[in-house]
């Protein structure tokens, strides 16, 4: 039986990978830092079924124990800061999370398992930032903007680096926006979903957003978790970038959230100038080619199916109703 090791499994892709590991028949360990509360409610489901461990990625011991206690075939390394804005506020902490963290993990499988752990590394379309090519490649340099675009640009470097330094089986997904009823509320479409399925059952009567103009390559997590697992099942480890080959305005999700309630966006979003970002991602949108030609991967939820799919789900969860049967893919 293959053991594969979660950091972040508490997050959107962690639960979604879990899942999908756990159906393929391995055992699954993950990563759970220590708070006052807990917040396992996308993995609540998993329980029994998946094994927890304490670690943070900002205490390298802790990553050695859980290496060493949980002897995985695969590490995936999913822990980061993750939301942009934070990144500004708390930049530091960012660097030390989402970049300094992936060298830690490495560290650990370098001193533990380096010719048989395989890893996975996070990556992200943040670090094409302002773009230098359209559509973004692997091969496309990067240009962040934010503090958590630069951080990811480090992850990707240094796991491209052990690969080469230490012939490590080393991964960098590099993965365009995707989304979910998982997805944390404070993410665009999230806030979208959520916001008309409260304006709908009359619990708010505005949505706030910032820039409408920018345009991303936006996918389904739970399409996305597969790419990340089929590129630990290559012969040689390499670099992906994983997209849907579209992009939409943050104005397109908008009308399409809002009739998906049938309501018209117009009467109820209000810009707010203190939702703009000091440097913004303009405009994002992957070349899926290499992904599809080397992996046999391509995305099944679409872009529409998928915006349909969140406001269901947030509508039916405001109602106390169980959300619907996504088992199906698509909706
Ligand atoms: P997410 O929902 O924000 O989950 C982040 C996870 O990291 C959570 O489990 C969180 O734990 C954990 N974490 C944060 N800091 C940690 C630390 N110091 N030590 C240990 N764990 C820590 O993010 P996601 O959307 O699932 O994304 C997964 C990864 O893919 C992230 O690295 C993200 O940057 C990257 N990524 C995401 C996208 C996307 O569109 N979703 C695209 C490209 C790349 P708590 O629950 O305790 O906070
Ligand atoms: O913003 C615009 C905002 O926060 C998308 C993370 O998973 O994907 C995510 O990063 C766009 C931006 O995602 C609001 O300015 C307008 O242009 O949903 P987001 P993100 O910054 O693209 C990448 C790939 C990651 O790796 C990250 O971890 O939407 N926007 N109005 C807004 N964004 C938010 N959050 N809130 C607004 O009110």
């Amino acid at each position: 039986m293959k053991r594969a090791l979660i950091t972040g499994v508490t997050g959107q892709d962690g639960s979604y990978l879990a899942e999908l590991l756990l159906e393929k028949g391995y055992e699954v360990h993950g990563t759970v830092r220590r708070s006052s509360t807990e917040s396992f409610e996308r993995i609540e489901h998993l329980a029994g079924k998946i094994h927890l461990h304490q670690a943070d990625l900002l205490d390298q011991l802790s990553i050695i124990d859980v290496v060493k206690e949980t002897d995985p075939h695969e590490v995936y390394n999913l822990a980061a800061q993750s939301f942009v804005p934070t990144s500004w506020k708390q930049p530091m902490l960012t660097g030390q999370f989402t970049a300094l963290g992936v060298t830690q993990v490495l560290e650990a499988i370098r001193l533990l398992g380096k010719d048989r752990i395989r890893f996975y590394q996070a990556s992200s379309s943040e670090m094409f930032g302002k773009v230098q090519e359209v559509p973004q490649r692997e091969e496309t340099p990067f240009w962040p903007r934010s503090p958590y675009g630069v951080a990811k640009v480090y992850g990707h470097w240094i796991t491209v680096n052990y690969r080469e330094s230490y012939n490590m089986f080393c991964c960098s997904g590099i993965l365009f926006n995707h989304e979910s009823e998982r997805r944390g509320k404070e993410f665009v479409t999230r806030k979208v979903t959520d916001g008309v399925a409260r304006i709908k059952l009359g619990l708010a009567t505005e949505l706030k957003l910032g820039n409408l103009d920018a345009k991303r390559d936006w996918g389904f997590a739970g399409d996305y978790v597969r790419a990340m697992w089929l590129m630990l099942q290559q012969d040689k480890p390499d670099d992906f970038v994983v997209a849907t080959g579209e992009t939409h305005t943050v104005k397109r999700l908008v009308e399409l959230a809002f009739a998906a309630a049938g309501l018209d966006w117009q009467k109820y979003v209000k810009l707010d100038p203190a939702l703009v970002r000091p440097a913004e991602v303009e405009l994002l949108i992957g070349d899926p080619a290499k992904a599809q030609r080397v992996l046999g991967w391509k995305p099944e939820v679409t872009f529409e199916q998928l915006v349909e799919r969140m406001v269901k789900a947030d509508l039916a969860r405001l109602q106390g109703k169980p959300l619907p049967d996504f088992k199906a893919r698509g909706i």
